[in-house]
C-alpha cells in the first residue's frame, strides 16, 4: 500500500473523504471501511489526540483508505508527527499569511525544500517498508499539505500563500469562511453570495499548479463543489454518519 491520495488527487480524481470527530480507533476504522476515499480525523474541533491518532491512522490503513490528519491551530510539530504516524496528508487550519505557509511546509516537507525531522518508522512499518533513502526521496511529492483558508487575512494572501513551495494544497473552511464574510453576523457555510469567491479559491489553486479542498457541511454540496475545482471534498461527518444509519435502521425496524 503506496500514497494513492497525491496520485488521486494530481490525476483530476474527487476524493470523497470522512471526517471523524470521535476519537475512537474502531470506529475510524468501521468509516474507513464504509466506502469513503479517504478519511479525515480532526485533532482541531473533534475528539482527537495524539493516541487516537497513532490508532485511528493504523486502523485507517489497515482498510486500505488513505488517513489524513487535520491538526491544531498552529500545531505544526503535530503536522510533523501525523506523517510520521503513517498519514497520507495533513491539513492544517487558519493559514493567514505567507510566514503561516511557510512555518507549515518547513515542518512536513524534508531538505531541501523545509526542515521536517527524519522519524517515519511508524508509518512506514505500517505499510511493511523498510526506512530510509525511498521514502526521503519520495516523501515531500507523495505526502500532501493542505493549508486552509478561512479567513480575509489568508484571502488577501492566497496568492502567496499558493506560492510557497511545500504548500502542495488550499482547503477551505467555509463555517470559518462565512464568518469572515459577514464581518462575524453569522456562520452558514452555505451562504450564496460568498459561492464566487469560494470557487475563485479552487481557480486560483488550479492556476498555480496546485490541489484544492473544501469541508461540505452538508453532503449534497459535493457535486458542486466537485464542480468548482475542489478535489478532496469532505462530506462524511462521523456524528451524521451514525444518526443517520440509527434512523434508517430504525425506521425499517417499525415497518418504514
Ligand atoms: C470550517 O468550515 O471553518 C472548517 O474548518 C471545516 O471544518
Ligand atoms: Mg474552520
Amino acid at each position: 500500500y503506496g500514497y494513492e491520495l497525491a496520485g488521486a488527487l494530481r490525476a483530476g480524481k474527487t476524493v470523497l473523504t470522512a471526517w471523524s470527530a470521535q476519537p475512537e480507533a474502531g470506529l475510524v476504522g468501521m468509516i474507513a471501511g464504509a466506502g469513503f476515499d479517504a478519511v479525515t480525523m480532526d485533532m482541531q474541533h473533534g475528539g482527537h489526540h495524539e493516541a487516537s491518532i497513532w490508532d485511528g491512522v493504523a486502523a485507517v490503513l489497515l482498510r486500505r483508505v488513505p488517513a489524513i490528519v487535520r491538526v491544531p491551530v498552529g500545531r505544526f510539530d503535530m503536522a510533523s508527527r501525523a506523517l510520521d504516524f503513517g498519514a497520507d496528508a495533513v491539513i492544517a487550519p487558519m493559514i493567514n499569511s505567507v510566514e503561516d505557509a511557510r512555518a507549515l511546509a518547513a515542518f512536513t516537507k524534508y531538505p531541501p525544500l523545509g526542515e521536517r525531522s527524519w522519524g517515519p518508522t511508524r508509518g512506514l512499518a505500517l505499510r511493511g517498508v523498510e526506512g530510509g533513502n525511498a521514502y526521503l526521496h519520495s516523501a515531500n511529492a507523495d505526502t500532501l499539505c493542505f493549508a486552509m483558508i478561512e479567513t480575509r487575512a489568508a484571502l488577501d494572501a492566497l496568492d502567496d500563500i499558493l506560492d510557497v513551495d511545500g504548500i502542495d494544497a488550499v482547503f477551505v473552511g467555509p463555517a470559518d469562511f462565512s464568518i469572515a464574510w459577514t464581518g462575524g453576523q453569522g456562520v452558514d457555510a452555505t451562504l450564496d453570495d460568498m459561492m464566487d469567491a469560494v470557487a475563485d479559491v479552487a481557480a486560483r489553486a488550479k492556476a498555480k499548479g496546485k490541489l484544492a479542498g473544501i469541508f461540505a457541511v452538508d453532503p449534497a454540496m459535493a457535486p458542486r463543489y466537485a464542480q468548482m475545482g475542489f478535489g478532496l471534498i469532505a462530506a462524511g461527518f462521523d456524528a451524521a454518519i451514525v444518526n443517520r444509519g440509527a434512523q434508517a435502521v430504525l425506521s425499517a425496524a417499525r415497518g418504514g
